[in-house]
C-alpha cells in the first residue's frame, strides 16, 4: 500500500508543470459529505425543472407567520419588545411554565380557513407556507407526538393546518409547511443552539430548557415532521426549514433528508442544515442585487416590522413598495414569500388585508407579466452600485433606480414602468427583434409606437393605461 502512494507520488512529481496544473484545474468541487443523498443529488436537470415547474411560475406566495406568540402580542408583564414579535419568549427570557400558559388564552375563533386561503388568491398568490413550528416549539397542529400543540392545548381544539389544506385544496392553491427543526426554547434540548462564528451557547433561560439536543431531535422534531408529511394527504409541497444551527450536522439532517426523500415531488428551502443546500436560496427581508442567476430563490419579507403579531408594530410599507418589490424580484427570477400575521383571535390585521387585496387588483391586470415569467434580458442593471454603502456580502451595495424592470416570456418581453416616468424611456439594448408593442390593460391591444436600434429601444412613458403603481408594456418579440 504505502509504495503503491509512493509510486504515484513520484509518477505525479515527473509529470511536466502544466500537466500537474491541469491535473488540480480539471478536478471536480468536492461534494458535500452528508451521508445521505437527496433528491437534488440524485436527480437530472431535467427532472428537477419537472419538479420545481409549479413553484417557478408561481412567483407569489402567502407566508403566514402564526403561533402562541400572538397572545402576548408583542408585550409581557408591562415590557414591550422591540424585536419581532415570534422571539417574544426569547428576548423577554419569558419562563417556560409562563410561556405555555399562552396556551389556555388562545382560542382564535376569528380563524377562517377559507378567508385567508382566499385572501391570498385575491392578492394573486399561488401558494401559502404556514408556520407549523416555530421556535417556540407550540405546534399549530393536531400533533400526537408532543401535546404542547392547538388542539390539545387551547381552548380552540382544532387543527388550522387541517383546515387550511381543505381550503388550499378547495381553491386550487398550494400549501408548505414552516418547521423550526432545530430550534424549540419549550421543549428540553431544543435551546442548544450553536451559533455560526460563535462558541457553543446554551441559550438557556430556564432550567426547564436542559436537556438533550438528540434526545429532543429524536422524540419531537423529526416525529413532528414525519407528521406534517404524512398527515395532510397532497400538503405539503413545501418544507420550509429555518435556523438549523450548527447543531443540525451531516449526520443528523440526514436522518430528516430520509424523511423527505419519500416524496419525490416535494421543495424544501436551503435552511435544513448539515451541508445540505436544498431547492431554493432564502434572502430574508432584502432583494438581492442580481437575484441568483441559474438558481430557484424566493426573498422572504414583511408587510410591517414582524412576522408573529405585535400589536404597536404599525410600520406597514406601502402597496407600492410591495408591489416594486414583487416586479423587481420577479425581473431577477425569484419568487416572493410575503408574509401576514394573523392575531390571537385568527384575525389577519386590516392594513394588512387593504394591501395584499390591492396588489390584487394591479396582477388581476397584470399578472401576465410576472407568473411563469423568466429574468430579464437587458444587461444594463436599472441602477448602480454605490463606491461607499457595501451589501450584506461586503461588496458595492445596489442601488435600483425605480423607474422599470422587466420580465420575459417565450415570445413576449414586458416592461414595467414606474409612477412617474416621463417623456421617452431609454432601455438598453434588447437581445431580440421587438416586432409590436402595446398596453397590457389596454383590451384594444392599440400599437404603441417604439424605436429599436443596436444602442438599445425607446420607448413613450405610459400614457391613456397609467397604473398608479406600475403600467406594462407588452413587447411582442420574435428570435
Ligand atoms: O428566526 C426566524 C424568524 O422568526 C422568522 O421566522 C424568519 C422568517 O424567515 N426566519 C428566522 C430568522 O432567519
Amino acid at each position: 500500500m504505502k509504495l503503491a502512494r509512493l509510486a504515484l507520488v513520484l509518477a505525479l512529481a515527473t509529470l511536466p508543470a502544466a500537466a500537474q496544473l491541469e491535473e488540480y484545474s480539471n478536478a471536480k468541487p468536492v461534494p458535500p459529505t452528508h451521508p445521505v443523498k437527496s433528491i437534488q443529488d440524485t436527480e437530472t436537470p431535467a427532472q428537477r425543472d419537472v419538479r420545481m415547474a409549479w413553484w417557478r411560475d408561481a412567483r407569489f406566495g402567502m407566508f403566514i407567520h402564526w403561533g402562541l406568540y400572538a397572545v402576548p402580542a408583542g408585550t409581557w408583564n408591562g415590557r414591550q419588545t422591540t424585536h419581532i414579535g415570534e422571539w417574544i419568549m426569547n428576548d423577554l427570557s419569558i419562563p417556560v411554565a409562563d410561556y405555555k400558559a399562552f396556551a389556555k388564552q388562545f382560542n382564535p375563533t376569528g380563524f377562517s380557513a377559507h378567508d385567508i386561503v382566499a385572501l391570498a388568491k385575491s392578492a394573486g398568490m399561488k401558494y401559502i407556507v404556514i408556520t407549523a413550528k416555530h421556535h417556540d416549539g407550540f405546534a399549530m397542529f393536531d400533533s400526537k407526538v408532543d401535546p404542547f400543540n392547538i388542539v390539545q392545548a387551547t381552548p380552540f381544539h382544532r387543527d388550522p393546518l387541517r383546515e387550511l389544506a381543505v381550503e388550499c385544496r378547495k381553491q386550487g392553491i398550494k400549501l408548505g409547511f414552516y418547521y423550526s427543526q432545530a430550534q424549540d426554547w419549550t421543549a428540553p434540548g431544543g435551546t442548544a443552539i450553536v451559533r455560526a462564528g460563535h462558541d457553543p451557547v446554551t441559550g438557556h433561560w430556564d432550567k426547564a430548557q436542559d436537556g438533550s439536543f438528540d434526545e429532543y431531535l429524536q422524540k419531537k422534531s423529526i416525529p413532528q415532521i414525519k407528521e406534517l408529511l404524512e398527515n395532510y394527504k397532497e400538503f405539503p409541497v413545501v418544507v420550509w426549514f429555518d435556523t438549523p444551527t450548527k447543531m443540525m450536522t451531516p449526520e443528523r439532517a440526514a436522518e430528516v433528508v430520509t424523511l423527505l426523500n419519500k416524496y419525490p415531488n416535494l421543495i424544501w428551502n436551503n435552511r435544513l442544515g448539515g451541508t445540505y443546500e436544498g431547492d431554493t436560496e432564502t434572502p430574508e427581508q432584502y432583494i438581492p442585487a442580481q437575484g441568483f442567476p441559474g438558481k430557484d430563490w424566493e426573498s422572504c419579507m414583511t408587510i410591517n416590522d414582524t412576522w408573529g403579531f405585535k400589536s404597536f408594530d404599525t410600520n406597514f410599507k406601502s402597496t407600492e413598495t410591495l408591489l416594486r418589490n414583487l416586479i423587481d424580484i420577479a425581473s431577477k427570477g425569484g419568487n416572493y414569500l410575503l408574509n401576514i400575521g394573523p392575531d390571537a383571535h385568527g384575525i389577519v390585521p386590516e392594513p394588512e388585508r387593504e394591501r395584499l387585496l390591492a396588489m390584487g387588483k394591479w396582477m388581476d391586470i397584470n399578472g401576465e407579466a410576472i407568473y411563469g415569467t423568466t429574468p430579464t434580458l437587458f444587461t444594463t442593471p436599472t441602477g448602480s452600485f454605490s463606491d461607499t454603502l457595501k451589501d450584506k456580502a461586503g461588496k458595492p451595495k445596489f442601488i435600483p433606480t425605480w423607474s422599470w424592470r422587466s420580465t420575459t416570456k417565450k415570445d413576449k418581453v414586458y416592461v414595467e414602468i414606474f409612477a412617474g416616468a416621463q417623456g421617452t424611456l431609454h432601455l438598453g439594448a434588447l437581445p431580440r427583434k421587438v416586432t409590436g408593442a402595446y398596453w397590457l390593460a389596454d383590451p384594444k391591444q392599440k400599437p404603441v409606437t417604439f424605436t429599436q436600434t443596436a444602442d438599445g429601444l425607446d420607448v413613450p412613458a405610459p400614457t391613456g393605461y397609467v397604473d398608479p403603481i406600475a403600467t406594462v408594456l407588452v413587447l411582442k418579440t420574435a428570435g
